[in-house]
């Protein structure tokens, strides 16, 4: 909410408006690597090491490098101009730690879910989730060093999307390919808010 910032002695100067969003998705899909590419302060991340005892339980096919995984959260903020911030909560993306979606979901404009082509079926929890929500999301495809790329019409016939629901290409490691996704996510969500019913 905009609001005078005059009790602070700079009279007509208006506050950014705050905005939450998400980035989510499946395991290992660069979801830390986009809030921490795109963050003006210095991230938070919650990382711990993968260790012996997550083999089995982790599937690190087409990451073998990772070594670490977010327990909690990413958090990192970005300003677009002296109007708006924006508010970074990277999920999880182990199904152990899916119970900290529906916090990190409360108050929340909208999603990215950062998809990989190699393992696509792993965004299909995360698209489920906010559809069932009605959280308004779109999907990101973080395009890693040699995987096939796909174009966005066959991921969004893979993932079963309606036409209207936008599907990006990105770069998950590069600060201006990050920025992109989130003024599409941004644009679309208040466009899908501006055509639903004022609530009473
Ligand atoms: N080549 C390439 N590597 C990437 C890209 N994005 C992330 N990575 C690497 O892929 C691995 C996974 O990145 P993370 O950002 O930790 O993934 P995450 O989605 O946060 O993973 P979890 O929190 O464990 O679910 C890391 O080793 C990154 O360096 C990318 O766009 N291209
Ligand atoms: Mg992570």
């Amino acid at each position: 909410m905009d609001y005078e910032r005059s009790e602070r002695g700079k009279p007509g100067r208006r506050l950014p408006t705050a905005i939450k969003l998400l980035v989510a998705g499946g395991f290992g899909v660069g979801k830390t690597t986009l809030v921490s590419a795109v963050s003006e302060i210095r991230p938070l991340r919650t990382e711990e090491l993968l260790t012996n005892r997550s083999v089995g339980v982790d599937d690190v096919a087409g990451v073998e490098a990772k070594n670490t995984t977010t327990v909690a959260m990413d958090f990192g903020r970005i300003s677009f101009g002296d109007d708006y911030v924006l508010y970074l909560f990277g999920t999880p993306g182990q199904e152990r730690f899916w119970f900290m979606w529906d916090e990190l979901s409360a108050g929340a404009l909208g999603a990215v879910i950062l998809a990989d082509t190699r393992r696509l079926a792993d965004c299909f929890p995360a698209v489920d989730y906010f559809e069932r929500r009605g959280t308004p999301f779109i999907v990101a495809v973080n395009c890693f060093d040699g995987a096939r790329q796909y174009d966005v019409a066959e991921v969004r016939l893979a993932l079963g999307l309606s036409p209207s629901l936008p599907v990006v290409l990105c770069d998950a490691r590069r600060r201006e390919s990050g920025k992109e996704v989130l003024i599409t996510l941004v644009q679309h969500a208040m466009e899908v808010n501006s055509k639903r019913p004022a609530s009473v």
